[in-house]
């Protein structure tokens, strides 16, 4: 089994010479799906997962916008359009300086399955920039948002693609970009998700990724007869999904008593609470990309440099971004007793450190299954959008509970051990693959 993954990856690599995060996405599904589809030749004879990991269409194009001092910026440009076997392409935009092609297919790439796993009728996409938001006036980033869309405007659509938010894109750049999509189309539809709930947004999209992270650690933590309550968390990143997910884990009764930005995190042994998360909205409008401030409003002591992983906390959820905790981090959590470690990023933790928390049994969610929720509610928007509607909080917050739980049980469904360990990693996979291989399998060579 081991030369059969060996050999796809070799295969992967050559086609995509150089994209290491995309070959470790991919390299993470094919442990698990490869076996699957030996026991299921009709995938293996159809070549699915040769299918799958090729994009069905990547467009790359040029930015060009003028920033404050008239100065002329060039950044580039992409979406990838990965999948559309059971609808239309959706996933978010990252604007960050760190955006690749190789960054944005392991986004698509894992986007397949995790929207698969949602029950809702969405494919897979992803797409973004190299734009640096960091420093930039509000005219600049309306500017390139314009630039942006001018270009994406003629490959996407509500029935087609619909891209909504990610690291460095939210409600405001959400906003820019649909009034100039609205502009060049001369058309009020669906086609970005993530919108004010004054103009076609969902209620609670916002909140969704951090709380379905939340609900799926509960979810997990259930299963085991325990529970958040009196729980210590640690979690990383301060954006939209680290603030999420501390507002609902304190409401669930844990104590969430870090947050982190790319210059270190904060310790906040009483919790952060109230006010505090409160807080955490201004931190992030600052656009300054620093978390330090946090340290000096509430006097608490601040790690530069370091990462939470070495606080001795009952739950970690990593939320900031791509291979944030190491194998180390993970040495140091398992050593200090930490009991569960759900997701809210896209591959926040490296393969060994995921090896590490399989060889313990920890219970471990890998982000396609507990970060959904976010594009779940996306999903929602969509239907509301097509039906003229909008829900309540309250409805809203119901099915998007609903949702985690049946990914959870999708994936106890296919990753439970003779052991009784639920291995997520292979369970999401798995689950998320059969939906999309029958469709494909049902739609012929396309
Ligand atoms: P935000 O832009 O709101 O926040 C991102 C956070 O991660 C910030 O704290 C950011 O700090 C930090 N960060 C970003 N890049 C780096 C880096 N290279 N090194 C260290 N820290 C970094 O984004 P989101 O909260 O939306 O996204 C966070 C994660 O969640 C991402 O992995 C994203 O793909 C994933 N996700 C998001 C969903 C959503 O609905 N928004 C849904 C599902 C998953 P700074 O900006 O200061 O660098
Ligand atoms: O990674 C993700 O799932 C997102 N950034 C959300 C995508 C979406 O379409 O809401």
């Amino acid at each position: 089994m081991i030369e059969k993954i060996n050999k796809f990856m070799e295969g992967v690599i050559a086609r995509n010479a150089g994209e290491k995060e995309f070959h470790q996405a991919v390299h993470e599904v094919a442990e698990t799906i490869i076996p699957f589809m030996e026991e299921n030749p009709k995938y293996v004879k159809a070549k699915i997962l040769d299918r799958l990991t090729e994009p069905e269409r990547t467009i790359s194009f040029r930015v060009i916008w003028q920033d404050d001092n008239g100065e002329v910026q060039i950044n580039k440009g992409y979406r990838v359009e990965f999948n559309s076997a059971i609808g239309p392409y959706k996933g978010g935009l990252r604007f960050h300086p760190s955006v690749t092609l190789s960054i944005l297919k392991f986004l698509g790439f894992e986007q397949i399955l995790k929207n698969s796993l949602t029950t809702l009728p969405m494919g897979g996409g992803k797409g973004g920039s190299d734009f640096n938001p960091k420093g930039k006036s509000d005219g600049e980033i309306m500017r390139f948002c314009q630039s942006f869309m001018s270009e994406l405007f003629r490959h996407i659509g509500a029935n087609t693609d619909i891209p909504a938010g990610d690291i460095g894109v939210g409600g405001r750049e959400i906003g820019y970009m649909y009034g100039q999509y609205k502009r060049l189309r001369n058309e009020f539809t669906g086609v970005l998700t993530g919108k004010g709930r004054e103009w076609g947004g969902s209620l609670m999209r916002p909140e969704a990724t951090g709380y379905g992270n939340v609900y799926f650690a509960q979810e997990m933590l259930n299963s085991k007869g325990d529970s958040l309550k009196g729980k210590t968390v640690a979690v990383s990143g301060f954006g939209n999904v680290a603030w999420g997910a501390v507002q609902k884990a304190t409401e669930l009764g844990a104590k969430v008593v870090t947050i982190s930005g790319p210059d270190g995190y904060i310790y906040d042994p009483d919790g952060i609470s109230g006010e505090k998360i409160e807080y955490m909205l201004e931190l992030r409008a600052t656009n300054n990309d620093i978390v330090s401030p946090y340290a000096e409003e509430f006097g608490v002591e601040f790690f530069p440099k370091k990462r939470p992983w070495e606080q001795k906390v009952d739950i970690a959820l990593p939320c900031a971004t791509q291979n944030e905790l190491n194998a180390d981090d993970a040495k140091k959590l398992v050593e200090n007793g930490v009991i569960c470690v759900s997701e809210g990023a896209n591959m926040p933790c490296t393969p060994e450190a995921i090896e590490l928390f399989v060889e313990n049994k920890i219970l471990y969610a890998p982000g396609k299954a507990s970060n959904a929720g976010g594009v779940a509610v996306s999903g929602l928007e969509m239907s509301q959008n097509s039906l003229r509607l909008g829900w309540t909080s309250e409805e809203v917050d119901e099915k998007l509970k609903q949702i985690m739980k049946d990914i959870h049980e999708a994936c106890v469904k296919y990753g439970t051990s003779s052991d009784g360990y639920v291995d997520y990693v292979k369970g999401a996979n798995i689950a998320g693959f059969v939906k999309v291989a029958d469709a494909m399998l049902a739609q012929g060579l396309v």
